[in-house]
């Protein structure tokens, strides 16, 4: 990780846009954290929905790996990934502390752990037809992102309502998306497992407010100015 954001220069034959430019994807867990962050920092921002089968022009330019979320800043950078566009969003001036709080040691892990072995297990339990010659079945990738993830954020939860302690802070945001979508594969099973608190905490955040927000519906084509909290 980073100590500073890491920013590109766009091409010079793309025009830098007024407002701070999203190519976003609403189902993606990396660009919902990347949106919630921009809408808790305040950051007015301009969102374009971007359909991964048929990338814009636009994006390819921008970024050439083309994964969401990539932001656009009016200074003519770009930063291509969600980590760093949270940074961006929540750093500087962070008066309510969101950004330092995720910054222990315990936070970084867990973000370091959401990102590498449960995404990578939660992909390979959600989605077997894609992982064809894996040499642990699906519910075993299951048992071991409960293992990787939860379990940890049980344990963290358990003394705390948030990651951020008494208030939340950027690690919730960044984990929360994931946690959803592991939670809606299967959520009898889900329900049935020994994780009340995560599952308190992930209840919590599906009617924020903070979270309805950042599930605007966009339009499918064009970049429109994206409804503020
Ligand atoms: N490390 C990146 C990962 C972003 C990512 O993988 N996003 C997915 C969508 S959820 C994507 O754009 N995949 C490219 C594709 O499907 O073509 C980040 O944190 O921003």
């Amino acid at each position: 990780m980073h100590a500073s954001t890491p920013k590109l220069r766009a091409p010079r034959t793309l025009p830098s846009p007024q407002l701070p430019r999203l190519y976003t994807f609403r189902r993606c867990p990396y660009a919902m954290r990347a949106r919630m962050a921009l809408l808790q920092a305040g950051r007015a921002f301009e969102a374009v929905e971007v359909s991964l089968r048929d990338k814009p022009a636009s994006l390819l330019a921008l970024s050439p790996k083309a994964t969401v979320p990539v932001l656009h800043l009016p200074d003519g950078s770009v930063i291509e990934e969600s980590w760093d566009v949270m940074r961006w969003a929540l750093a500087a001036p962070d008066a309510q502390g969101w950004w330092a709080r995720a910054q222990s040691p315990a936070n970084l892990d867990l973000v370091h752990r959401n990102d590498g072995d449960f995404k990578h297990h939660l992909d390979r339990w959600k989605y077997p037809q894609r992982y064809a010659s894996e040499s642990i079945t699906p519910d075993a990738h299951r048992d071991r992102a409960l293992d990787v993830l939860l379990q940890p954020l049980e344990a963290r939860l358990n003394s705390a309502p948030w990651l951020g302690g008494a208030t939340p802070c950027a690690t919730d945001l960044a984990v929360m998306p994931f946690v959803r979508q592991f939670a809606s594969v299967d959520p009898g099973w889900f329900a049935a497992q020994d994780v009340p608190s995560v599952r308190a905490w992930l209840d919590g955040w599906l009617v924020s407010p903070l979270f309805v927000a950042c599930m605007y519906k966009l339009p499918a084509q064009g970049a429109i100015r994206f409804p503020s909290l």
